[in-house]
């Protein structure tokens, strides 16, 4: 099953350093990836579901003409969605022999040209831990601007973390589709907060 605290660790990472986040579900012949993909969904970010019995064009389409790193836990499908996207890859694919058990088969980041020189697509190693050392929740609520705006409103020294913890919290006055992005928002400081170094 898909982890939610890694995937929010990385979109942390991803708004943080100005990166554009795209969450490919893979193996959706597994389980129905619908609720996974809801959890993130105030968050504006592109969700493609792309396991092997999905076209593989949404995810071709979000790669071309750009330099696109795959990062995930090992055996989650990074190098099976790279010989898709790249016929003559040849990247080795392994064999996950348990739950949350993948061999790590990659073992080093390859870049490779993308068909028809549109882009590069870096195939990683998969990834045991995850740190988000230096990073403040004002850094993640900047990435969205009708959070950064109101959050000039707050008292000094708020972590924007909501009641009890914040009672005066200047974002719990958003309504609508903001009022949702808070509260996804608030889930990713959670994972800021909780532990900033994660291991699998
Ligand atoms: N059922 C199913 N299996 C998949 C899917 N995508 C990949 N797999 C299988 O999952 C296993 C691991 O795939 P890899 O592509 O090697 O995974 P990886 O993320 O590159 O793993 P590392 O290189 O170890 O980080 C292989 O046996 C794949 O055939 C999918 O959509 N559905
Ligand atoms: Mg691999
Ligand atoms: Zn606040």
């Amino acid at each position: 099953p898909p982890r939610s605290g890694f995937v929010e660790r990385a979109l942390i990472a991803a708004f943080v350093g100005g990166l554009r986040p795209v969450l490919c579900l893979t193996k959706s012949d597994l389980a129905d990836p619908t609720a996974f993909a809801a959890e993130f969904e105030a968050l504006d970010i592109e969700v493609i579901v792309c396991g092997v019995e999905d076209p593989v064009g949404p995810v071709a389409d979000v790669v071309a003409g750009r330099v696109t790193a795959l990062i995930g836990h090992s055996g989650v499908g990074k190098s099976t969605l790279v010989n898709r996207l790249v016929p003559d890859a040849d990247r080795e694919t392994g064999v996950v022999s348990g739950v949350g058990k993948g061999r790590h088969t990659s073992t080093q980041s390859v870049a490779l040209r993308l068909p028809e020189n549109t882009g590069w697509i870096v195939d990683t190693p998969g990834i045991r831990s995850f740190g988000l050392a230096h990073i403040k929740p004002d850094q993640v609520i900047e990435v969205f601007e009708d959070l950064s705006e109101v959050i000039e409103d707050c008292p000094r020294g708020c972590t924007h973390a909501g009641p009890p913890a914040d009672p005066e919290c200047a974002l719990d006055t958003l309504t609508g589709a903001s009022a949702r992005r808070v509260a996804a928002v608030r889930t990713l400081l959670e994972a800021l907060r909780s532990n900033n170094e994660w291991e699998l």
